[in-house]
């Protein structure tokens, strides 16, 4: 996961590549910026999102749960769990929303001036933490209402 199958059979299989092929396709709104430098800053917390945030849960659940035994990574290979990398992981996820909520302070959005996909991959991760028992608290208030004020998009919700 995930998968997108286009019309002519063909089927993307990574989150970057959909993410490319939509942009390329649909470039209106344009989610990936338009400027160069815009474009540099959203693929740098678009990267830190995925990284920071995804990764640091999948460390954690994966490395955790009962369900996940032996599939600590994902891919054909089956790895075993290692429980500190679980404990590690929930660390990690803590500090990626002591990260957000600091630079959330006087932003609206997490990139540039606009909505963009560094917006759609925190939203994931924040939402996704809850499977690890991480939630934005009141420690937390920057990152509370950036998770309100993006959850009025049709497309997200709160
Ligand atoms: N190449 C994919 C990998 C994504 C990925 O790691 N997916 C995980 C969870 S969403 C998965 O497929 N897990 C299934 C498994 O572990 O067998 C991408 O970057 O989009």
């Amino acid at each position: 996961m995930p998968a997108l199958r286009l019309e002519n059979g063909v089927v993307l299989a990574d989150n970057a590549a959909i993410a490319a092929y939509l942009e390329a396709a649909y470039p209106e709104p344009p989610l990936l910026g338009i400027t160069a430098l815009e474009k540099a800053e959203i693929a740098s917390w678009h990267w830190r999102a995925e990284f920071e945030g995804l990764l640091a849960i999948a460390e954690a659940l994966r490395n955790g749960s009962p369900a996940m035994a032996n599939r600590a990574l994902p891919g054909p290979v089956n790895y075993p769990q290692i429980p500190e990398l679980a404990q590690r992981g929930v660390a990690r996820v803590q500090q990626f929303f002591a990260t957000l909520n600091e630079h959330l302070a006087g932003r609206e959005f997490i990139a540039t001036e606009r909505f963009s996909i560094a917006d759609i991959t925190a939203v994931v991760a924040v939402d996704f933490a809850r499977v690890v028992k991480v939630k934005p608290t009141e420690q937390h208030p920057h990152l509370l209402r950036w998770r309100l004020a993006v959850g009025q998009r049709a497309s997200i919700g709160g």
